[in-house]
């Protein structure tokens, strides 16, 4: 019998949702539970086009808003073919933001409209499920590390925050929305049982390009 696809999974919120925090608590649940996971991020600051926005975020380069912009997409398509391979290898792929981070943020700045900013990512592997991190900006900066990075501060997470809620309102994202006030556990419990429920119905499923 063929291999059955991976599954496509992205969880975004605004900073210290517990993004990171439930990426790895989902791959090590689904891997206990014998599906094949691994998790990935964005950006991914690894590769030579990862550096250049590591030094930006951490402040220690300038960029222009429009250049970093497109240096965060070609991030993603740097690694579509592996995320493809991974897929086809039937590799679930648990994805810590994605392009509606990239957009969210760049259009919190002046002068950028959605339109503009979604642009460069039209086409990416589509995701089959993107979970929301839904929480207060002002409460979730109150957890770990918040303001060392560009971006951390509350009147840019706001705008942040506006910017999910039109992105949330495309019906052809599989968006779901987690209340992730919540404890550690539950958050994980019901992300867990979203993700399952995912898996068996995409893994037929061909994958799909983003906002096309
Ligand atoms: N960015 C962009 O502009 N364009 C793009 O295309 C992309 C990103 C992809 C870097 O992101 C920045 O790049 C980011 C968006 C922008 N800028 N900002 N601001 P990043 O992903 O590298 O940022 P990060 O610092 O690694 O992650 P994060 O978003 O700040 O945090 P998180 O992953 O959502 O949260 P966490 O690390 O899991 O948890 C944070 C703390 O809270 C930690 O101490 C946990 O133990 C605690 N935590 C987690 N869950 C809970 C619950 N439920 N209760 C209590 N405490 C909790």
């Amino acid at each position: 019998m063929a291999c059955r696809r991976g599954v496509l999974i992205v969880l975004e919120g605004v900073d210290k949702a517990g993004k990171t925090t439930q990426c790895k608590k989902l791959v090590q649940a689904l891997q206990e539970s014998g599906h094949r996971a691994e998790m990935m991020r964005f950006p991914d600051r690894t590769t030579r086009i990862g550096l250049l926005i590591s030094s930006y975020l951490e402040k220690k380069s300038q960029l222009e808003d429009h250049t970093v912009h497109l240096l965060f997409s070609a991030n993603r398509w740097e690694l579509v073919p592996l995320i493809k391979q991974k897929l086809d290898q039937g590799i679930t792929l648990v994805v810590d933001r994605y392009a509606f981070s990239g957009v969210a943020f760049t259009s919190a700045k002046p002068g950028f409209s959605l339109a503009w900013c979604k642009q460069p990512d039209v086409g990416l592997p589509k995701p089959d499920l993107v979970l929301f991190l839904q929480i207060n900006p002002a409460l979730a900066a109150q957890r770990g590390e918040f303001g060392t990075e560009r971006y951390e501060t509350n009147a840019f997470q706001n705008k942040v925050q506006q910017n999910f809620e039109q992105l949330r309102q495309d019906p052809s994202v599989n968006w779901k929305e987690i209340d992730a006030g919540r404890s550690i556990e539950e958050v994980h419990m019901n992300i867990k049982m979203l993700c399952e429920s995912a898996i068996n119905l995409a893994k037929n499923l061909p994958i799909g390009e983003l906002w096309k």
